[in-house]
């Protein structure tokens, strides 16, 4: 048993507070990590809101780390203390009826005990000083200095990689690239909306440019959302509430050509989890072949509709996970194109905070200020 620091969301709605906490050691398969750096994702903004009907409390929230192994439990044979890795709330056992169905990225090996906040053998390693129990978060719980993970649920990434900038791959830019290669499959020449231009919808945009789309039309309720969203490749910009009419009708009068007088985009993408948003994102994708994908999590109890017809018609409604990514074979590669050059990361890391500011990084994101806030140990 050791101690370590932690950003602990007691109750839901309430800022998180900072503490020692109790850690136990790595049991058997599981592995103790040092997080250098998180970052902060709606969707921890959407479990400390209460909005999560998966939500727990006491718990440790943050998915999106980096970190260093400092030990490992019984059985451990992928990875040693030194090894850098990445947390996987989307774990890759590569033995489960879904890993080998070779159909999804979603490992079912933990998901059971991953959504009650405990660990695979049904317990917490995490305490308040007092004995009680913290749950875990996602299986990550990346807003602690020291953390316990299943060896599933770790990718290990090379050693020269910046933690402040590769913890983003833990959730954002993987989510956001990915949905447009794996999810959608995005053709070069294609055209395509996103919905909402934060955190994941940007790396929308940057997967788009790299697929090779030609028209790339953001939607945001902010303006200031549309200077970056330029420069990772949008090439228009249509805020909801500053035009007469619906969004989807400035979308498909936008697409309409000489050849083609019904318009709608061949791909869009929903990263606002905005249920109505959901709804005008399909509606704005081409008849015959749209698909729409969504990838914003919505409230508990938020249900999506549409006319049939939209569907009968031939459009795809399509959801994502991480990005369709598996983790362990895809987070490793996803780092190299970053150390490459092949992506960009570093500017839409926007603020850097100790763990102590942690709730500023909340503020930031309702104050529509950041991108990414990310927490460095
Ligand atoms: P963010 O807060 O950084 O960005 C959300 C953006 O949406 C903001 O720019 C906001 O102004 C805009 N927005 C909000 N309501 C809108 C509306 N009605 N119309 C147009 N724009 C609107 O959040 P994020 O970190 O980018 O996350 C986006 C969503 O994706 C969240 O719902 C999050 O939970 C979800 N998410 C899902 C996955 C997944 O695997 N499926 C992964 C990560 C995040
Ligand atoms: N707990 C929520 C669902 C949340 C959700 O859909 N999470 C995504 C990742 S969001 C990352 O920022 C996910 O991976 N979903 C697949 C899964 O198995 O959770 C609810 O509504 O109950
Ligand atoms: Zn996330």
């Amino acid at each position: 048993m050791m101690r370590t620091k932690a950003a602990v969301a007691l109750e839901a709605g309430k800022p998180l507070e900072i503490m020692e906490v109790n850690l136990e050691g790595p049991k058997a398969g599981e592995v103790l990590i040092e997080i250098k750096a998180t970052g902060i994702c709606h969707t921890d903004e959407f479990t400390r809101s209460g909005a999560d009907p998966e939500g727990l409390f006491p718990s440790i929230l943050g998915h999106e780390g980096a970190g260093i192994v400092m030990e490992v439990g019984e059985g451990v044979t992928t990875l040693k203390p030194g090894d850098h890795v990445i947390p996987l709330y989307t774990p890759e056992c590569r033995e489960c009826h879904s890993c080998l169905s070779g159909k999804t990225n979603l490992c079912t090996a933990i998901r059971g005990t991953q959504g009650q906040g405990l660990m695979p053998d049904g317990t917490t390693r995490f305490s308040m000083l007092d004995g009680t129990p913290i749950y875990h978060y996602m299986g990550c719980s990346t807003f602690a200095n020291h953390t316990v993970m299943p060896e599933i649920a770790l990718a290990k990434v090379r050693d020269d990689a910046p933690f402040d900038k590769i913890c983003y791959i833990g959730c954002g830019v993987t989510t956001g690239i990915g949905s447009v290669i794996n999810t959608a499959g995005v053709e070069i020449g294609s055209t395509a909306a996103v919905f909402g231009l934060g955190g994941i919808g940007l790396n929308v945009i940057q997967g788009l440019r790299m697929a090779g789309a030609d028209v790339i039309i953001g939607v945001d309720l902010n303006d200031d959302k549309a200077e970056m969203a330029k420069k990772f490749g949008m090439t228009h910009f249509v805020n909801p509430s500053k035009i007469d009419g619906s969004v989807t009708d400035a979308i498909v009068e936008l697409t309409k050509t000489e050849q083609d007088a019904f318009g709608g985009v061949d791909y869009s993408f929903d990263a606002t989890g905005n249920v109505q948003v959901m709804r005008d994102a399909l509606e704005c994708s081409h008849r015959g072949w749209g698909v729409s994908v969504i990838i914003g999590v919505a409230p508990a109890g938020a249900e999506i509709s549409t006319r049939p017809f939209q569907l009968v018609t031939g459009r795809v409604w399509k959801g994502t996970a991480f990005g369709g990514a598996k983790g362990r074979t895809d987070v490793p590669k996803f780092v190299d194109w970053y150390m490459d050059g092949k992506i960009e990361i570093d500017s839409m890391i926007t603020h850097k905070l100790s763990l102590e500011d942690i709730n500023e990084g909340f503020e930031l994101m309702h104050a529509g200020k950041s991108i990414r806030a990310v927490v460095e140990f």
